[in-house]
């Protein structure tokens, strides 16, 4: 075997991969997995006899040449994914004069916020990565939320972006007038920029429920992204109020530790059965000479994701025959009949987001554990009052009840003087033209904002895609000797119609309740294929579509 060349052994590696990833028969991966590790040592031992470097990223790239002519002063808000991959295109693209604004103490978003035990990205590590800053570390298949945020601080200290960002500093304000953003603090101070970049996500505003007697409660009670990191949940009786992927990922780690948890349920979720395979520290180590690998498990999971996954979202029935198949099979090893009922929803599977654990059904199934389908009449100080009467006594409450996914950017109150209002804009419900630009509001470039595809696609490839459309952009307004920018009314107009005229194909309005429907029931992320938006963000923009202003 270790004479075949270092091109056959990635090539079987890879195909090992593939095979234990498509099996379901535990023997079969076993055995793929067996052959992996051969192969590893076989890797391991030819990088050293050809003395390949350890992909090391090394320090921070020199800046990219500078565009001609004057630099535009950029204000990029919100230090997460979206706002990280713009400070790092910016900085290749040479672009140098831009701030990233950020209220927390850290960067991260999303991944600096949500501490809660068990938390995990729900799409696979080698995907959820900017396909410029691969990582051969991820320890899991489904990386733990810790992980990513070390991450996404690498790629920061990689592109040398923290001396852009200024943390603890809360946008109250975002005026455009003279030409210009004004862009103000909460401290009153204002930070002026010729373009304003919203990157603020969606995962973001923690949605409490409206349930009487919220604030009685007399013991701990957080919001799902809320739970102090390293909460002790020992010994305790845990409410944990829904049931989407936050609540899916606390109840699993939860009930190991808890003296009883609780699952207020009001909707049953499909969940997909999806292993989280723990990665070996040979497999890293051998990972870190073949970028080459690093590729294919990108490409691979990137196909697995948009043609397996996001085309079922959006109509391809086969894909959500699969899918279904898979999430019917998993409910039915529930062995109780009647806590296999409760939990079986009553809508297609993907019209909610699917829910991918291994580990959920299992935690149900402890004697430590209820699933509570009654619904919720009140809090009381001492717990959760159903209505049929029963308290549920607590020593703390966890809402798991999701985000306010369609504020996007409202609060940073953004507006034109002698003009449109975003919220006003806004009034019938987010829109956007192509996820990037607002027609009315000059050189507000969303990453991130309504029409992105949250679905499917990983948002760091989301976000990447949308940065690179946003760089080209910059460019060829400096080629055109262009200050000033916005999408056509009408060219906005045809796209959101463009957008609406798509839903119809799409599974999440098959008639389920879900985050991807504004309270007008109405969808505001990409309607169409992960396809379709990697072409139109790879293709624009189109600058015809455009007001120019020179
Ligand atoms: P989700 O997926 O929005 O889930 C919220 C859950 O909270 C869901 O089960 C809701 O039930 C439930 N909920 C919300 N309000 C209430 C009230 N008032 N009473 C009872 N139950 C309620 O949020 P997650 O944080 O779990 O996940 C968000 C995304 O983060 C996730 O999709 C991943 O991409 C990462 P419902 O189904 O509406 O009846």
């Amino acid at each position: 075997m270790d004479t075949m060349s270092t091109a056959t052994a990635c090539d079987l590696w890879f195909q090992a991969e593939v095979g234990r990833l498509s099996t379901t028969d535990e023997r079969t991966a076993a055995e793929f997995s067996r052959r992996q590790e051969e192969l590893e040592d076989i890797l391991l031992a030819r990088a050293k006899e050809e003395g390949r470097a350890v992909n090391e990223l090394g320090p921070a790239p020199e800046w990219g040449e500078e565009p001609k002519g004057r630099q535009p002063r950029i204000i990029i808000i919100g230090a997460g994914v979206g706002g990280l991959a713009m400070g790092a295109k910016l900085r290749e693209a040479g672009y140098s004069d831009f701030v990233i604004i950020e209220k927390s103490t850290d960067l991260g978003g999303t991944w600096h916020h949500n501490n809660y035990p068990g938390v995990a990205c729900d799409v696979a590590s080698y995907f959820y990565s900017f396909s410029f800053f691969k990582n051969p570390a991820w320890s899991q298949m489904f990386a733990p939320g810790k992980e990513i945020k070390q991450y996404l601080s690498d790629v920061a200290d990689h592109y040398d972006l923290r001396r852009n960002i200024r943390f603890g500093t809360a946008v109250d304000r975002c005026l455009y007038k003279d030409g210009r953003w004004h862009v103000e603090t909460q401290t009153g101070e204002v930070i002026e920029g010729d373009f304003l970049v919203p990157a603020t996500g969606f995962l973001h505003i923690p949605k409490l429920p409206d349930i009487p007697g919220l604030d009685s409660f007399e013991h701990d009670k957080f919001h799902s992204s809320r739970i102090p990191e390293g909460y002790d949940f020992s010994g305790k009786r845990v409410g944990v109020i829904g049931n989407g992927s936050s609540s899916v990922q606390i109840v699993s780690s939860v009930v190991e530790k808890a003296a009883h948890v609780t699952v207020f349920q009001r909707t049953a979720q499909w969940i997909f059965p999806a292993p989280n395979d723990y990665y070996s520290e040979k497999r890293r180590r051998m990972l870190e000479y073949y970028p080459e690998l690093m590729q294919r498990l990108f490409d691979f999971f990137m196909d697995m994701y948009n043609t397996g996954f996001g085309n079922g979202a959006v109509g391809d029935k086969e894909s959500q025959r699969r899918f279904a198949e898979a999430c019917e099979a998993n409910l039915a090893t529930i062995s109780d009949p009647e806590l296999r009922t409760k939990l079986t929803p009553d809508y297609p599977v993907m019209c909610k987001r699917l829910i991918f654990s291994h580990s959920y059904y299992t935690a149900l199934q402890k004697p430590n554990c209820t699933l509570e389908v009654e619904q919720i009449d009140r809090i009381e100080a001492q717990g959760v009052r159903l209505t049929d009467g029963r308290l549920v006594e607590l020593d703390v409450l966890v809402l798991a009840t999701g985000f306010d996914t369609h504020a996007y950017c409202r609060k940073l109150d953004i507006q034109v003087a002698n003009g449109p209002l975003l919220v006003d804009a806004w009034q019938e419900g987010a829109r956007s033209f192509e996820s990037i630009g607002l027609a009315g509001f000059p050189n507000l470039l969303f990453v991130g904002g309504p029409y992105s595809t949250v679905g499917n696609l990983s948002t760091m490839t989301c976000a990447e895609l949308q940065v690179n459309y946003i760089i080209r952009l910059l460019n060829e307004m400096k080629q055109r000797g262009a200050t000033t920018i916005m999408p056509k009314q009408d060219e906005q107009d045809r796209f959101v119609e463009e957008m609406e005229a798509a839903v119809v194909n799409t599974v999440w309005v098959t008639g389920c309740r879900s985050w991807y429907l504004d309270e007008r029931g109405r969808i505001d992320i990409w309607t169409k294929s992960p396809e379709a938006f990697m072409e139109r963000m790879t293709s624009g923009p189109d600058l015809n579509k455009y007001e120019l202003i020179a």
